[in-house]
């Protein structure tokens, strides 16, 4: 009988107005075809969400006057079509959803974006337009629609309902509260499927704007409890000051990741002096990043603050009247003359206002530079280093202050074009085939080649920066800080030819070669961590930290041995944490201990260290981690440090 009513319905459908079932169909087809170039994920109830939602834009149409319903199938399904098109190109290279909330933030990720030329454009992203092309053949057959129905509009709202509520009853439950949180944006479109997602990322992106009395109270109380309650750790221990009243020169690596520093090629290391630097001073080594779609800028704000990045946007874009505590406005009211340099532009990530609002006294951008070597996106960093030292020098002359300098590096930034040019850095190899020596190519003209020469040209001038900085007599009371930003987003495919080329065939292994390496998604993800490096000339601390470490435990951990505190800090001082506290958040909601990486994603976890991991594990870290990043972004959207310190 049910069989018998569908089949009646579509045909009535059909006969009555076929437009209906090609809209109907059609926009569910495309949010399938989605899932299948993207995540791969079908669950059920984002099928019954992606019905609800088309049959309540169908009921929707009843009530639309004759002569202007096609005019809003054609820009309805635009938008599910533009929705789908988007994520698809987006997903393809972020493993992420779109945000509407990026549109601000997009005008620097496409400056970006022209850099790369990785971003792999696939013609199934624009396999979603075959609906419109469709509609247009079939409003030219059937050029009239029925008049306006409010029957029709009760069937159509009445089947969206149902559709709603059967997804609503099926598990698992507590995606429902991801959708106010979205920072697990692909949970939400795996869940309620990508149009509803869209929906739902529009919503929370105009939240912040309509900032309403409840929200923000809501916030604010959620946030004081919070720090109300925060253990009061015992700030003092060994390391508490041992820096005090240096002078700190801080290297913000582009893309600068941890394995450059323990390879080698042909004999030669790919990172010689910054891997010396290393093994001398104090390295974090098991250190990564904590970025949104902010990229280099939202390093800068976590390292400084000591928070996660928003997940709505990018604090340096969206946010920058916000008042936030950061470890430059601290070292300033110690005292300290406090600057940033950088051979871009300065508007760049808005670092022209944002760099002011978080303390710096100057920031010394392209324009305070002689352009004299262009790589990528601005002033080669051999030419910055050169003309950096005496900048300093004068700095360290014209005052008696100690001073704190941030030194953003350029050139290493995706997609190392012209690497060829600025290093001759070999990754080719030789190897014996048959007994006679053959030079295979292997990393040249690969990206990940190109990557390690960049590093490489990087490493050099850095180290003829602290050459350079010493000659000068710079190095005397002074401690340089070198960080990577973030990873160099290389894909898995390019790991995957790193380990396993085979030279004697000039191809990859196979799965089932003896010699082949596994290099899983969760290899892949722990392989972003970057360099954190504490060093100085005189040092007499040398150590190697292995604990789990993210940029948000710089300002705890570096500020401590500065003297500085920030009461604002959802990081740790690592040096006062024990190995199995320490943790690693990350943006999603993922998170890495010195047991696991833990997926929210996918909801899964990846064993690091061996041992039989309990839920209860799994579940107080998801809890811990949920919980810093709903306050970080409280504090952003919000404003809440200006409300707390009482202005
Ligand atoms: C631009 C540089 C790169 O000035 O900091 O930004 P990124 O693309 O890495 O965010
Ligand atoms: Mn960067």
């Amino acid at each position: 009988m049910k069989k018998e009513v569908i089949v009646k319905g579509i045909k009535e459908l059909n006969n009555d107005y076929p437009i209906l079932l090609l809209y109907i169909i059609g926009n569910f087809v495309n949010a399938i075809l989605l899932r299948i170039w993207t995540t791969g994920h079908f669950h059920l109830r984002s099928i019954f969400f992606d019905l609800g939602l088309i049959f309540l834009l169908t009921a929707i149409s009843f009530l639309v006057k004759k002569k202007n319903r096609h005019l809003f199938y054609i820009i309805s399904t635009f938008l599910m079509v533009a929705t789908c098109v988007a994520n698809s190109l987006y997903y393809n290279y972020y493993k992420s959803f779109v945000s509407v909330s990026l549109l601000a933030t997009s005008v620097f990720v496409k400056d970006v974006a022209d850099a790369i030329t990785d971003m792999v454009i696939r013609v199934c992203d624009f396999s979603y337009l075959w609906i419109l092309v469709a509609m247009f053949i079939m409003f030219r057959r059937k050029p009239e629609t029925e008049n306006s129905n409010k029957k029709r509009f009760k069937k159509g709202f009445v089947i969206a309902l149902i559709m709603f509520a059967i997804g609503s009853a099926l598990p698992p439950y507590n995606a429902f509260s991801r959708l106010y949180k979205l920072w697990n944006r692909v949970s939400v479109a795996d869940n309620f499927g990508p149009y509803f997602y869209q929906v739902d990322d529009i919503v929370q992106s105009l939240r912040p704007t309509f900032n309403n009395i409840f929200g923000y109270d809501r916030a604010l109380k959620n946030t004081q409890d919070y720090y109300d309650k925060k253990k009061k750790v015992n700030t003092k221990n060994e390391y508490t000051n041992i820096f005090d009243g240096k002078n700190v020169i801080a290297i913000h690596a582009e893309s600068l990741q941890n394995l450059t520093l323990n390879l080698s090629f042909n004999g030669k290391k790919v990172a010689p002096n910054i891997s010396k630097l290393a093994s001398e001073g104090i390295y974090f080594s098991n250190f990564y990043a904590q970025v949104g779609v902010g990229t280099s800028s939202d390093t800068e704000f976590t390292y400084a603050t000591s928070l996660l990045p928003s997940s709505n946007g990018t604090v340096f874009v969206n946010y920058y009247n916000d008042k936030f505590v950061t470890m430059q406005k601290l070292l300033n009211d110690k005292g300290y003359y406090v600057f940033s340099m950088h051979g871009n532009d300065g508007d760049f990530w808005n670092r022209n206002i944002m760099h002011e609002n978080m303390g710096y006294d100057k920031f010394y951008s392209k324009s305070s530079f002689d352009i004299d070597e262009e790589f990528g996106l601005g002033l080669s960093d051999a030419s910055f280093f050169r003309q950096v030292v005496p900048m300093i020098k004068e700095i360290a002359e014209e005052s008696t202050k100690p001073y704190y300098g941030t030194l953003i590096t350029l050139t290493n930034h995706t997609p190392w074009r012209d690497a060829y040019l600025y290093s001759d850095y070999d990754v080719s190899m030789t190897t014996r085939v048959n007994g006679e020596l053959v030079k295979r190519d292997y990393l040249e003209d690969t990206l990940i080649g190109k990557y390690f020469k960049s590093v490489n040209y990087m490493d050099n001038v850095i180290g003829k920066f602290i050459e350079d900085m010493d000659n000068e007599g710079l190095l005397d009371n002074t401690i340089i800080v070198i960080y990577g930003d973030h990873d160099a987003r290389i894909s898995k495919s390019q790991f995957d030819y790193l380990y396993n080329y085979d030279p004697i065939t000039d191809k990859i292994r196979s799965e089932d070669d003896p010699h082949y390496r596994e290099f899983n998604d969760y290899d892949y993800e722990l392989s972003k961590s970057v360099p954190f490096i504490i060093w100085s000339k005189d040092m007499d601390v040398n150590l190697k930290v292995d604990k789990p470490m993210g940029m948000i435990d710089v300002l705890p951990t570096l500020g401590n041995m500065l003297g500085v505190y920030s009461k604002y800090s959802l990081g740790k001082d690592i040096m006062a944490t024990k190995s199995e506290d320490a943790i690693v958040v990350f943006k999603d909601g993922s998170f890495i201990t010195d047991k696991i990486y833990y997926s929210a994603k996918n909801s899964e976890s990846y064993t690091i260290n061996s041992g039989i991991i309990s839920d209860d594990y799994i579940d107080k870290r998801s809890d811990y981690a949920d919980k810093i990043i709903e306050i970080s972004n409280d504090i952003i959207t919000y404003n809440l440090i200006s409300k707390m310190e009482g202005n």
